[in-house]
C-alpha cells in the first residue's frame, strides 16, 4: 500500500494531522494507496517554502529556468512507462492511452514552456521625443494550481510549467482521486535540479486542501481546471481577495456533421471524440448533430462501430476502453442514462454497467459506451455536462437550426464541424459560441494557441504566451526623454 506524501521544499513530508484518505484503483474497485488529507496548516507550510524560494527563483536568468525545465521534460520522457502505468492504475484509463497521450503530453507541456520563456517578450511605446514607455512583465509571486482527475499529469503540468517558467513559485494540488503521477513528479523535479520550494505539491480533498489554497492570503493567483460548479465556488471566494483567476471548466460540446463531409474520416474521428478516455475529456463531443440526409447512414454505421469497442482491463495493452474514474462518477453517468430514458430518449447501444468476467477486475467501475437518439436538444440530458461515455444524436435541416441548437447550452468550450464547404466551415465556426473549433479534425493541439472556453466553460485562456501573460503582472514604466 503506497502512502503518498506531500512534496514541500524539495522533500516528501506527511500531513501535519497524520490523516490520510483512501485512494481507489478504478479497474478493481479496491483501495491501493493512501493520500494525505492536508489542511490549511500543510498549505501554509507549502506557501512558506514557496515564499522563501521566490526571490531567488524570480531572479534566476530565464535561460537557467529554461534549462531546468528542459531537464525535467527529459526525465518525464525517460520515465514514460513508469508514469503511464501509474496514471492508468490511478485513473482507470487504458495504459495505451496513458503511453500515447497523457505522459507524452506532460513532457511536451514542460518542454514547450521551457522554450516559450526564451521567446517571451514585452513591448515599448515611444512618445516621439517626449518619453519612452516599456512594459515590464514581472512574475506574480506564489501562485496556486489546482487540477482535475481526467488527465492528471497532462493538466497538472499544463499549469505548473508556465507558472514556473515565468519565475513564480507554486503551491499545486492534483485531484484527490488521481494523485499518483503528481506525487511521482516530485522526485523528478529534485533530480532535474528544480530548487526546493519552487514547486510544492499538497494532496487532499477539494473543500479542505483546495479551498485552503484559494483562501491563503499569500497566494496571489489561482489557475483551476475542473467542474463549473467548483469554478464558481472558487471565484466567489477568490474575487473579494482580488486574486488573478484562470478557470478552465466543463463543456457540452457540439459535433456538427454536414452531409457533404468525408464520411469515413468523420466516422472514425467521431468514435474517438465521443469516447476517448471513456468520454472523460472536457473537449469530447457529446452532442452529435447530423444533417438529415445522412442521419440514418451515420447512426447505423456509428452504432455498429461503438458496439465493437472492447472494454477491458486498463493495464492490458490491447484495451482501448477502460474503467470510469470512480464509483460515484460511474453512478452519476448511469443516472444520466436513466434521465435520458425518462426524457423520451432511445438507447441505441450501451446504457448499462459492464460486468467483466475477469475475476481481478469484477469490482471495477465499467460501463458500455452509450448512444442515445430521440431527445430534444433542450432537455436536461442535452443541456447538462455528463462527462462520461454517453452521446446523443440529433438530426438537423439547416445551418441556422443547428447553430441555434449548438449554442443553446450554458457551456462554450469546444466544437467540431465536418464539411467540405470551406466558406460554410468558416461561417459556422464564427457563429459558434465556443473557445475552440475543430474543422474536419478533433483534438489537434498546437500549444501556442489560446486554450479555453466562454460562458460556463470558464474565464481566461491557457496556452502559449496567453499562459505566460496570466502568470505575470504587466507594469508600464514611462521615462521622460528630454529634461
Ligand atoms: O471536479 P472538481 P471533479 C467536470 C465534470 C466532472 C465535474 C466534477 O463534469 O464530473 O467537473 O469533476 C478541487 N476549492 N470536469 O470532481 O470537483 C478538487 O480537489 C478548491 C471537467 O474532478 O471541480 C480537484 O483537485 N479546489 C474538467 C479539482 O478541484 C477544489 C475536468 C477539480 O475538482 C474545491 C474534470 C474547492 N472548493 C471534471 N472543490 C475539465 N474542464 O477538464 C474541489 N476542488
Amino acid at each position: 500500500m503506497t502512502r503518498i506524501q506531500n512534496y514541500i521544499n524539495g522533500t516528501y513530508v506527511g500531513p501535519v494531522n497524520g490523516h490520510f484518505i483512501d485512494n481507489y484503483n478504478p479497474a478493481t474497485g479496491k483501495v491501493y494507496s493512501e493520500i494525505p488529507d492536508s489542511t490549511r496548516e500543510d498549505v501554509d507550510h507549502a506557501f512558506k517554502a514557496a515564499e522563501s524560494a521566490f526571490s531567488k527563483w524570480s531572479t534566476t536568468p530565464y535561460t537557467e529556468r529554461s534549462r531546468i525545465l528542459a531537464r525535467l521534460a527529459d526525465l518525464i520522457g525517460k520515465n514514460l512507462d513508469r508514469l503511464a502505468e501509474a496514471e492508468s492504475i490511478d485513473n482507470g484509463k487504458p495504459i495505451s492511452l496513458a503511453k500515447a497521450v497523457d505522459i507524452p503530453r506532460a513532457e511536451s507541456n514542460i518542454r514547450f514552456f521551457s522554450t516559450a520563456i526564451m521567446h517571451f517578450h514585452s513591448e515599448a511605446h515611444i512618445m516621439e521625443d517626449r518619453a519612452v514607455n516599456y512594459t515590464n512583465r514581472k512574475p506574480i509571486g506564489v501562485v496556486g494550481c489546482i487540477s482535475p482527475w481526467n488527465l492528471p499529469l497532462y493538466l497538472f503540468t499544463w499549469k505548473i510549467a508556465p507558472a514556473i517558467a515565468a519565475g513564480n513559485t507554486v503551491v499545486a494540488k492534483p485531484s484527490e482521486v488521481t494523485p499518483m503521477t503528481a506525487y511521482l513528479l516530485g522526485e523528478l523535479c529534485t533530480e532535474a535540479g528544480l530548487p526546493p520550494g519552487v514547486l510544492n505539491i499538497v494532496h487532499g480533498s477539494g473543500p479542505n486542501t483546495g479551498q485552503s489554497i484559494v483562501d491563503h492570503p499569500g497566494i496571489k493567483a489561482i489557475s483551476f481546471t475542473g467542474g463549473t460548479a467548483t469554478g464558481a465556488a472558487i471565484a466567489a471566494s477568490a474575487a473579494p481577495k482580488f486574486k488573478k483567476l484562470s478557470l478552465e471548466l466543463g463543456g457540452k460540446n457540439p459535433n456538427i456533421i454536414f452531409a457533404d463531409c468525408d464520411f469515413d474520416d468523420m466516422l472514425n474521428t467521431t468514435v474517438r471524440s465521443s469516447f476517448a478516455n471513456q468520454g472523460q475529456i472536457c473537449l469530447c463531443g457529446s452532442r452529435i448533430f447530423i444533417e438529415r440526409p445522412i442521419y440514418e447512414k451515420f447512426r447505423d454505421a456509428f452504432v455498429e462501430k461503438v458496439k465493437r469497442m472492447r472494454i477491458g482491463h486498463p493495464q492490458n495493452p490491447d484495451t482501448r476502453f477502460g474503467a470510469l474514474v470512480s464509483k460515484g462518477h460511474l453512478e452519476k453517468v448511469l443516472s444520466y442514462v436513466e434521465l435520458a430514458k425518462e426524457e423520451g430518449g432511445t438507447v441505441l447501444c450501451g446504457g448499462e454497467r459492464y460486468l467483466p468476467e475477469d475475476e481481478e477486475i469484477k469490482g471495477g467501475y465499467y460501463m458500455h459506451p452509450t448512444v442515445i437518439e430521440g431527445l430534444s436538444y433542450a432537455c436536461r440530458t442535452n443541456q447538462e455536462e455528463i462527462f462520461g461515455p454517453v452521446v446523443t444524436l440529433m438530426p438537423f435541416d439547416s445551418e441556422e437550426e443547428v447553430l441555434s441548437m449548438a449554442n443553446s447550452v450554458d457551456y462554450g468550450l469546444a466544437a467540431t464541424v465536418w464539411t467540405r464547404d470551406l466558406s460554410r466551415a468558416h461561417r459556422v465556426a464564427a457563429a459558434l459560441e465556443s473557445g475552440i473549433v475543430w474543422i474536419n479534425c478533433w483534438l489537434v493541439r498546437d500549444l501556442r494557441t489560446p486554450f479555453g472556453g466562454v460562458k460556463s466553460s470558464g474565464v481566461g485562456r491557457e496556452g502559449g504566451f496567453e499562459a505566460l501573460r496570466f502568470f505575470t503582472e504587466a507594469q508600464n514604466v514611462c521615462i521622460q526623454l528630454k529634461s
